[in-house]
């Protein structure tokens, strides 16, 4: 059954894993439309330039309220990424969190700590394991 996807990953937070980003939201579309393809683009400063910060929050809630599940790429720690994930929190949407822990960060507590064991699902990972993390959550 095709299900609608939120992705989330940083922007202002910082884009250094756009092309990752990119790389995960190829494989969602086997999974359905993924609502916020722009995340993985590497010009989205761009893309999204003519619209205001009003404009692109009222939006994102919009399409995080229509979506069916909600994928998160949390390693570069992001503002607006937390802030989408407690939004989906209390929306009751399924979600899984991706870490790389080989970036040698550290998993913020609020999404490591969210991980419920049923709706909410966070996964330490490497990039090869993507398809079938994917499949997991998604399939
Ligand atoms: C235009 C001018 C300045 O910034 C823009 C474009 N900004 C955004 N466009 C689209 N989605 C955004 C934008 N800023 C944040 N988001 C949403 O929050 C995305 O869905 C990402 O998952 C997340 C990124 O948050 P930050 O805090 O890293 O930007």
């Amino acid at each position: 059954m095709s299900k609608k996807i939120y992705f989330c990953g940083s922007i202002s937070g910082g884009q250094q894993d756009v092309d990752l980003y990119g790389r995960i939201i190829t494989q969602l579309r086997a999974y359905g439309p993924v609502l916020t393809d722009h995340v993985g683009k590497k010009n989205v400063l761009q893309l999204e330039a003519n619209n205001s910060a009003k404009e692109i929050h009222d939006r994102d809630v919009a399409w995080l309220e229509e979506c069916d599940a909600v994928v998160a790429e949390v390693t570069q720690p992001s503002h607006g990424v937390g802030y989408e994930v407690g939004r989906a929190v209390a929306m009751k949407k399924p979600i899984l969190l991706l870490f790389r822990p080989d970036s040698g960060k550290r998993p913020s507590c609020m999404m490591k700590g969210a991980d419920d064991g049923s709706n909410v699902v966070f996964r330490e990972y490497v990039e090869p394991q993507v398809p079938e993390i994917l499949k997991e959550f998604l399939g």
